[in-house]
């Protein structure tokens, strides 16, 4: 019986009037919701509009015969699961077999036998619903196995494999791709002042500032501890330069709300984009924005640096030598 919030639709397809009215008038009196169709065609139309949750179908039918219209519903993959249960006067073994192999999933004889058919609808709403269930869980481990549980942005694997796939199409259609990596300074100290949680709160604020600043195409990634990404295709370095300090700024502006009070931060930021003719590869790319980000941070802070900028030519080898003598300290050190 139809005791969910919403009764369970059914798609009763039958070429006669009679059979369909009768059908409907019986399964609407238990509760379910009905939805008929005189036809193949019809039928799948329907279904493709709105999926029912069962359907009965008629095989003997005119133009396209049940058979057909439960191989195309099952062959396609667009759709959820929906159960078919067909109706045949044929009770022949051979008729069962086309049925089957055809994609019902049950079967009942004509005349409808009610306590039969009432019973094998349950059976298979039953199965509908576990179907439904188990398909909405994997679509949930799915998006959970590409995301960073604190800040709802994409982990670290899953922004490799769009950089990826964006670096691939970018070579491909000569289209620019932007790539800015964001430090939070000092985020250390967040932690030591106003312990880990508003530390948390804060990624997570920093996070929210991103996807409100970003176009529907780009895409955030928290690439280590207070260490994001944002990928930004079709965007040059000068564009890509000018979005960075818009979060810069407003990251600056920002009061960042935790449990207990309020607290400021800044954020560094290096920006490559390709074309460019020192980058090749995608690694190329992370270097780029990763090494203008060291620079960005051996220069004070708060700052966005561009690639192969003038900023970055002129400190970019004193912040190397530095890093290779393992000197990077005070105000140089290594983001990550
Ligand atoms: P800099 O300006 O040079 O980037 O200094 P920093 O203190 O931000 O950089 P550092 O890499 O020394 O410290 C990063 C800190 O981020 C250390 C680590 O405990 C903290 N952290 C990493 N992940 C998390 C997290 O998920 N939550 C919190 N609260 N802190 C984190
Ligand atoms: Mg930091
Ligand atoms: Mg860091």
């Amino acid at each position: 019986m139809a005791t969910e919030a919403y009764a369970p639709l059914i798609l009763i397809v039958d070429d006669h009037p009679d059979n369909v009215e009768v059908l409907r008038v019986r399964l609407g009196a238990l509760g379910y919701r009905i939805a008929t169709a005189g036809d193949g065609e019809t039928a799948l139309t329907m279904v493709a509009e709105q999926p029912p949750d069962l359907i009965l179908l008629d095989v003997m039918m005119p133009h396209m015969d049940g058979n057909e219209v439960a191989k195309r519903i099952k062959s396609d993959t667009t759709l959820p699961f929906i159960p078919i249960i067909m109706q045949t006067a044929l009770d022949t073994t051979h008729s069962k077999v086309t049925g089957l192999e055809a994609g019902a999933d049950d079967y009942v004889t004509k005349p409808i036998n009610y306590a039969e058919l009432q019973a094998r609808m349950n059976s298979a709403l039953r199965l509908k619903k576990a179907r439904d269930e188990l398909a909405a869980k994997n679509v949930q481990l799915a998006e959970m196995a590409i995301t960073d549980s604190l800040t709802g942005v994409y982990n670290r694997r899953h922004l490799d494999v769009l950089l990826d796939e964006m670096f691939e199409h970018s070579l491909r259609l000569h289209e620019y791709l932007a790539l800015a990596m964001f430090d939070i300074d000092h985020f250390k100290r967040v932690n030591d002042n106003f312990g880990h949680q508003a530390g948390d709160a804060v990624l997570a604020q920093f996070s929210r500032l991103l996807k409100h600043l970003v176009r529907d195409i780009d895409r955030i990634g928290r690439y280590g501890g207070e260490e994001f990404v944002v990928l930004l295709p079709g965007t040059g370095l000068d564009a890509g330069v000018t979005f960075a300090d818009r979060v810069r700024q407003e990251v600056e502006a920002h009061r960042f709300e935790y449990d207990g009070g309020a607290l400021k931060c800044t954020v560094s930021v290096g920006v490559a984009a390709w074309q460019h003719p020192g980058i090749h590869t995608r690694q190329n790319l992370v270097k780029a924005a990763d090494d203008s980000l060291y620079v960005a941070k051996a220069l004070g802070r708060n700052k966005v640096i561009r690639f192969a900028g003038p900023e970055f030519n002129a400190n970019v080898k004193d912040v190397d030598d530095q890093h290779a003598n393992g000197t990077a300290s005070g105000g140089a050190a290594r983001p990550g």
